[in-house]
C-alpha cells in the first residue's frame, strides 16, 4: 500500500476522506500543510482531543503492543473520532518506555500511526525535564537551565543525547510502507508564561529562539525529516508584539498556534468566566488571523478547554461563538486522565453535559473522523 495521506474534506454534512493530497513527490511537510490549508480555506476546523486513543475518561489501553486502537471517549460520545490526535512525549527524553502522563511510547507509537492511516491527523507536545536540576517541566527554579543546553552549555551534549532519543522515536513513526509519516510538532509552548524551565522569565529571547532552532535544525537538516509540520504555540495573555517577540522565524514555523484555557470561575461563577475567557480570546484571534496573513501562516487553537467541563453549555456557548469567525485550521481540547475523574477537558459517555458536546459536533464548521 503506497502511502497517501488522506486529507479530511468535508462535503456537505458528511466527512469525505479523499484519496490523496498533494503529490507522492513533496515532502510529508508540505502534503499535509496543503491538506491543512485546504481545510482551514473551505472554512473548516478540525476538532482534536490529546491523548484520544491511548485512554478516557475511565478507562485505559490495556494491551499497547495489541490493542486494536478503536476506543475513544470522543466517538463514544459523538459516533466520530476527533480528526486532531494530539500525543505527549514527556519523559521520552529519559529513554524508558512510558511517558511522564504513564503512556507506553510503543502505544503512542501505534496510536499516532493508527489516526493518520484513518486519515486524521497528529500533533506532538513535549514537556521534557529539566536537564540542569533534574526536575521536571515544571520547575523553574533556575534561569540557567537554557544557556545551558544550548552549544557551548555545560549540558549541551547530554540535550543533544536528549534531541536523539526524540529523533529516533520520530523515525520510527512509519506507515505500512516504510515512509515516515506526517505529523505536526509543537515544541517549546506556552512560553510566553514562566510555568515552564523555557519559559519567559527563564531566558532571554535570542535563548529561547536558539533553544527552537537548535531542535529544529537537529531534526530537519541532521536527521532529515522533511515529514514535520512546526507549531508555535504562546499561551493567551499576551499582545501581538509580545506573541512574535520569541517567533523563531517564518522559516521555521508552519503554523502560529494558542494556548488558551477558561478558568473556572469560582465565585464569581461560570457566565463571568466565559466572559473573561470571551473578551481575551476574541481580540487575540483577532490578531493572530491578521499574523496568519501577513506571514502567510496557519493559526489553530492549539490547546483549549474547562477543567471538568463545570458548564452544560461550554462548547457551544463559550467555545463556538469565541471561534467561528475565524480561519482555524484545528482546535484541540486537552486530555480526560484515566486516573484523575476531575481533570478531563473532553467528551465522556455517561458525562451528564454529553449532549452539548453533540451540538458542537454536528456543526457544519466542525470536522470529526
Ligand atoms: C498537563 C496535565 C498534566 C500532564 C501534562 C502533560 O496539562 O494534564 O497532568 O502531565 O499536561 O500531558
Amino acid at each position: 500500500m503506497r502511502h497517501i495521506l488522506k486529507p479530511i474534506l468535508a462535503i456537505g454534512l458528511s466527512v469525505m476522506l479523499a484519496a490523496s493530497c498533494g503529490s507522492a513527490a513533496q515532502s510529508g511537510r508540505t502534503r499535509l500543510l496543503d491538506c491543512l490549508k485546504a481545510s482551514a480555506e473551505a472554512g473548516k476546523i478540525l476538532y482534536g482531543h490529546q491523548d484520544d486513543l491511548c485512554y478516557g475518561h475511565s478507562w485505559k489501553v490495556e494491551d499497547p503492543a495489541n490493542d486494536p486502537l478503536e476506543r475513544s471517549d470522543v466517538k463514544e460520545v459523538s459516533g466520530k473520532y476527533p480528526a486532531v490526535l494530539g500525543l505527549e512525549l514527556g519523559e521520552i527524553e529519559l529513554g524508558g518506555s512510558v511517558s511522564l502522563d504513564g503512556v507506553p511510547f510503543e502505544l503512542i507509537r501505534r496510536a499516532a500511526v493508527k489516526h493518520v492511516e484513518r486519515g486524521g491527523v497528529v500533533t506532538f507536545s513535549w514537556h521534557p525535564r529539566n536537564i540542569f536540576t533534574g526536575g521536571t517541566a515544571w520547575d523553574v527554579s533556575s534561569d540557567k537551565v537554557v544557556a545551558s543546553i544550548l552549544e557551548g552549555g555545560e549540558h549541551h551534549e547530554a540535550f543533544k543525547g536528549w534531541l536523539t532519543i526524540l529523533g529516533d522515536f520520530f523515525d520510527s513513526l512509519r506507515d505500512a510502507d516504510g515512509k515516515r509519516i506526517p505529523f505536526i510538532f509543537r515544541p517549546w509552548h506556552e512560553h510566553t508564561a514562566s510555568w515552564f524551565w523555557w519559559g519567559k522569565d527563564l531566558c532571554t529571547v535570542g535563548q529561547y529562539k536558539a533553544l527552537f532552532r537548535m531542535t529544529y535544525d537537529y531534526l530537519t537538516e541532521e536527521r532529515g525529516m522533511d515529514n514535520i509540520v512546526w507549531c508555535y504555540s504562546p499561551n493567551l495573555d499576551v499582545d501581538a508584539e509580545g506573541y512574535m517577540e520569541r517567533y523563531p522565524g517564518d522559516d521555521v514555523i508552519d503554523i502560529l498556534g494558542l494556548d488558551a484555557y477558561t478558568y473556572n470561575g469560582g465565585e464569581a461563577g461560570m457566565e463571568a468566566a466565559s466572559e473573561l475567557f470571551r473578551s481575551k480570546l476574541v481580540p487575540t484571534l483577532e490578531y493572530l488571523q491578521q499574523l496568519g496573513k501577513e506571514h502567510g501562516k496557519l493559526i489553530a487553537l492549539s490547546e483549549t478547554g474547562l477543567e471538568g467541563l463545570c458548564s452544560p453549555d461550554w462548547w457551544t456557548s463559550t467555545l463556538y461563538p469565541c471561534i467561528k469567525d475565524f480561519p482555524l485550521v484545528y482546535v484541540l481540547t486537552w486530555r480526560n486522565a484515566w486516573d484523575r475523574p476531575e481533570h478531563f477537558y473532553g467528551p465522556w459517555k455517561g458525562f451528564e453535559y454529553e449532549n452539548d458536546f453533540i451540538r458542537f459536533a454536528e456543526s457544519d464548521k466542525i470536522i470529526l473522523l
